[in-house]
């Protein structure tokens, strides 16, 4: 992909939580505050990984401002021990507290928190809190045994969830996280309320879907009033939404969710190329593909056929399946390329199958080593997640987007993102193999050294100098992902079916949690 230009994702018409990449279009890409803030000491209860600030000051009240010298990446150990399970769950339990405990000190009630100013981020619609951190993390809580966490957010989620607010709302990102985010803290609480409110925000995302004359929602939608906007919808945000929607109707014994996501995925599907390849944008009301190029799995294209996979398994629909292999074996026919023993996807011309474009990956696109795994391609899964082990003994941390050919950083973010230790979990519970374990483990111990701040976890805007660039952020998806996949690989909790468990794209726990 030596020209990304010619896979860039047309801007949408509406201030949009996420933003481009330089490289590879995005639509998820959260954006930390500008530069600055100290590392501080990474010790954990449990293991004590190496302090990263020895005599440093403590970070200033709001670093932002005056960006604080940083103590140097800690680059990628050899191959860290991997701890005793019980040490290693104990320590992860223990960071993402250190985050919750952030969120809570200074964020609680809005959507994320900023660790290092300590102040909070709207990331709806400013001056419009959805308490997005909260619902994120209801599931997680419940599988950590963390109760009265769980309790005071649930709580919270009850009184004060408005979800009639007067905010055009990312159709894709409401329906990942707070719809998904409130039938997972059902599912594991039983509360009626969370499921009611559940509906409630589906009702109100519906006209997306029902207004749109293709069945292809809007990317937006005004929760109070139903107005639709934004019809050029990048493929994921076209089809990820089966696995809430269906299991939703399941619960609710109302197919309209159900229905309006099934219709989505039709109108896509029937618009695929002969060699059964979609393009990556195109426009809900008249049909046409804005953009031919094959991108998957990279966004915005990723969660489309996930959730074929997905939907297909929880809601044991069969026509979902067929679907995911038809477009699997397409990627796999037409994108496969390989460097030095490694597997990568480049795009194509969706209707020729012509190479459009150079070695450019997203390491959004690493989810994709489990979704392999779990559509039954084993050997293409392992081997994939090889490629980016291999990218993370070069980089402290992944980058946000990377050269394959050469190993180099196109994108130099990394926005604490979950794809590759989700891929370790799905690899893990599909083979029992331990060496993923002691890849999450490295993965987890490389985030620990370089994301952490005194106030939580916090991404990184530059991760290139010896002393990363930090932003100003705990993404929403960290409570709901990142260590939810650590602690189920080395905890055992009981609260989890590791047989029947089925999560979203989001991490939410859609099937399995006891
Ligand atoms: C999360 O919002 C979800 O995992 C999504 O499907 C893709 N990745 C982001 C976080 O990187």
């Amino acid at each position: 992909m030596s020209d990304n230009s010619s896979v860039s994702l047309p801007s949408p018409s509406l201030p949009h939580p996420s933003a481009p990449s330089p490289a590879l279009p995005s639509r998820r890409l959260l954006l930390g505050s500008a530069a600055g803030g100290a590392l501080l000491s990474a010790a954990s209860p449990v293991l004590a990984a190496p302090a990263l600030a020895v005599g440093r000051k403590p970070a200033p009240k709001h670093p932002a401002a005056k960006p604080a010298a940083k103590p140097a990446a800690k680059r990628p150990a050899a191959h860290p021990a991997v701890p005793s399970d019980a040490q290693a769950a104990a320590a992860i339990k223990a960071e993402y507290l250190h985050g919750w405990n952030g969120y809570c000190a200074k964020a609680w009630g809005y959507d994320e928190l900023k660790p290092l100013s300590g102040g909070h981020n709207d990331f709806f619609a400013p001056g419009h809190t959805f308490g997005l951190s909260m619902v994120e993390a209801l599931d997680t809580l419940y599988v950590m045994g963390c109760d009265a966490e769980l309790a005071r957010s649930r709580a919270w989620v009850e009184a004060h969830l408005d979800p009639a607010q007067d905010v055009d709302m990312h159709v894709f990102e409401a329906v990942i996280r707070v719809v998904g985010g409130l039938l997972a803290g059902h599912l594991a609480t039983r509360s009626k309320a969370l499921l009611t409110r559940a509906r409630e925000f589906a009702d109100r995302l519906l006209p997306a879907f029902t207004s749109s004359p293709t069945g292809i929602p809007y990317t937006h939608v005004n929760l109070r009033t139903g107005q639709v906007q934004g019809r050029e919808v990048p493929l994921a945000e076209a089809g990820t939404n089966m696995m809430e929607f269906g299991l939703l109707s399941r619960l609710v014994g109302d197919s309209r969710y159900y229905d309006a996501s099934l219709r989505a995925y039709r109108a896509v599907l029937a618009r695929r190329s002969a060699l059964d390849l979609l393009g990556t944008t195109i426009d809900a009301e008249s049909g046409r593909w804005l953009d031919h190029t094959s991108i998957a799995p990279n966004p915005p294209a990723d969660s489309f056929s996930e959730y074929l996979w997905g939907g297909g398994k929880l809601l044991n629909d069969a026509q979902l399946t067929q679907w995911y292999r038809m477009l699997t074996q397409a990627v796999q026919t037409h994108q496969s390329d390989v460097r030095g023993g490694l597997p990568w996807y480049h795009p194509v011309d969706a209707t020729t199958g012509a190479r459009t474009g150079g070695t450019v990956q997203s390491e959004l696109a690493s989810f994709y080593a489990g979704l392999l795994g779990k559509g039954g391609d084993l050997a293409r899964g392992a081997a994939y997640f090889r490629s980016w082990t291999a990218v993370l003994e070069r980089h402290p941390v992944l980058p946000e987007t990377i050269d394959y050919a050469t190993f180099g950083v196109v994108d130099c973010g990394a926005q604490l993102r979950p794809e590759y230790a989700n891929s370790a979990f799905d690899l893990w519970r599909l083979t029992g193999d331990a060496s993923y374990k002691a890849a999450a483990w490295r993965w987890f111990e490389n985030m620990r050294s370089n994301h952490r701040v005194a106030g939580g976890y916090t991404v990184i805007d530059d991760m290139r100098p010896t002393r990363p660039v930090l932003g100003d952020l705990t993404p929403g998806y960290w409570f709901a992902e990142n260590l939810k996949y650590l602690w189920l690989m080395f905890s055992g909790t009981p609260r989890f079916d590791y047989r029947a468990g089925i999560l979203s794209t989001e991490g939410k726990i859609l099937a399995g949690v006891r």
